[in-house]
């Protein structure tokens, strides 16, 4: 039996830059996402000042969900979807980002969230999802400005006006967190900036103030209307129970965690890690009245991205200075290009107890039950899972995709869930990363997540066909059930 309560959604998760493609197309302006070049093995993913010739952008195209997403809302439907995550295209709607409208871009979205209610698939967007406008960054470098704040809101309250009567629960801002971690990565930041850790404590706090202020306007202009985010989280372990270590797990908790939680549902900002900030010529500059606008706009639910935990130690001595991280661009299990280190605060390492996948992302479902209990017993708020999923090369054979690996990763994180459900926690939905293969934000398409496979790949977009893998008629079998299937062998 399932204790999934009846009403529990299930769904899958996208951004509208990793997959839309049109990137010109009716009308649209050009976003940071689309700046940004494909990379390749060892190579980084680079974002470049505009597009270049001989640059391979692969958003472009993404896997033409603009033109396709009739087709792809029949297969949530038949898969038994009751919710999709999805992002709107700031550029698309705004091609400079501010002042005229698009009817091109908004008719687009008009029928993809028609489409959506008329198949019985509720629409959960996001409104910023690391695709802020190039004619922005251009003109006052983005949300390092504190301008980003007022056109950030005008575009929100102009997409609340739009589908408040379609769209109850909007999530604001996708992973501050993460924005915060690789500040020039997604985001677009002028060189002249890069050697000023500040900005990205300034960017995160321009977006606290914008989100903010959505929130409120969401609870005014919205009946029924339910402000949140969707935070990428990792559960953050010490690496044993030295004092020291503990210590450095708490200082970490509070830095990548606390600092985003706490400004949602608390309307502050963890006390020790912004002293911490300050000590160290970091934290934002809060201007008189920011705060009171940040606790006028609380938020009313928790979007959870999860993917893996993450370990810390004390700095060793000949570690202690300021380190950015850095991915796996690989994709060979080991080679971590970087670890982040706080000096006297936290060193982040791999952690020796357990399993990663190819890019070095832990694999570990009992941090699911482990962060939902914790976050839940410290802020009471609803959650809905908005992210979770396996990235992994999947192999085309014979026209069937085998993932049983992602398989069991989600059927041991959904047993995770349920459990966390059993023992008290507000978990109302499960929006795994990811519906569909999408262009993956740090590793372009040789790292892969959907339940359907695309026919493409970095460099050739082939016919760009859609395919069911196993996980898609597991998850079928899931929903029909409402999670019973994956409990069966709990
Ligand atoms: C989250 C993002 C998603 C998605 C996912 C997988 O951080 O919200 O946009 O991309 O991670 O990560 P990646 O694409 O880097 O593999």
């Amino acid at each position: 039996m399932s204790g999934f309560k009846a009403d529990f959604l299930w769904g899958g998760a996208v951004a509208a830059h990793q997959l839309e493609g049109g990137w010109q197309e009716g009308g649209k302006g050009v976003s940071v996402a689309d700046v940004m070049t494909a990379g390749a093995h060892g190579v980084p993913r680079e974002i470049t000042n505009g597009v270049l010739p001989g640059k391979n952008y692969p958003n472009h195209d993404a896997i033409d969900f603009y033109h396709r997403y009739k087709e792809d809302i029949a297969l949530m439907k038949e898969c038994g979807f009751t919710a999709y995550r999805f992002s709107f295209s700031w550029s698309r709607i705004f091609p400079d980002g501010v002042g005229e409208v698009n009817p091109k871009g908004l008719e687009f979205y008009d029928n993809l969230v028609n489409e959506l209610v008329a198949n019985g698939i509720k629409p959960i967007p996001t409104i910023y999802h690391y695709d802020m406008p190039m004619a922005l960054v251009d003109k006052y470098d983005g949300w390092i400005s504190r301008q980003s704040v007022d056109d950030f809101v005008a575009y929100g309250e102009f997409l609340i006006r739009r589908y408040g009567d379609r769209i109850k629960d909007w999530l604001i801002i996708n992973e501050q967190s993460i924005i915060v971690e690789f500040w020039k990565k997604k985001n677009y930041v002028p060189e002249k900036y890069h050697g000023d850790p500040q900005v990205k404590f300034q960017i995160n706090h321009h977006m606290n103030l914008g989100q903010a202020k959505i929130s409120k306007l969401i609870h005014e202009l919205v009946e029924g209307g339910r402000s949140g985010a969707a935070i990428g989280y990792s559960p953050v372990y010490g690496l044993d129970s030295t004092p020291k270590n503990m210590l450095a797990m708490l200082n970490a908790e509070d830095l990548k965690n606390h600092f985003f939680l706490d400004i949602y549902f608390k309307g502050k900002y963890p006390v020790g890690a912004f002293r911490y900030l300050e000590e160290h010529g970091m934290a934002p500059v809060i201007e008189e009245g920011d705060m009171e606008i940040i606790r006028e706009g609380m938020l009313d639910f928790l979007g959870v991205n999860y993917y893996a935990s993450k370990c810390v130690r004390f700095p060793d001595a000949d570690k202690n200075e300021l380190t950015e991280a850095r991915s796996n661009l690989s994709g060979k299990k080991g080679a971590m290009g970087a670890y982040e280190v706080m000096p006297d605060f936290y060193q982040y390492m791999k952690n020796p107890n357990a399993d990663t996948n190819d890019w070095d992302w832990t694999i570990d479902p009992t941090g699911m039950q482990y962060l939902l209990r914790d976050i839940y017993q410290r802020y009471e708020i609803p959650m809905i899972i908005t992210e979770n999923g396996l990235g992994a090369r999947d192999v085309l054979e014979d026209g069937k995709v085998h993932d049983d690996y992602r398989i069991d990763y989600w059927t041991k994180h959904l047993q995770a869930i349920h459990r966390a459900i059993e023992l008290g926690v507000d978990v109302r939905g499960f929006l795994p990363w990811s519906f569909v293969d999408v262009l993956s934000t740090s590793n372009g398409y040789q790292k892969r997540y959907g339940l359907v496979y695309v026919n493409r790949d970095d460099e050739d977009i082939k016919d760009l066909a859609r395919i069911p893998k196993d996980s898609y008629y597991w998850y079928q079998k899931v929903i029909a059930t409402n999670g019973a299937h994956c409990l069966e062998e709990e």
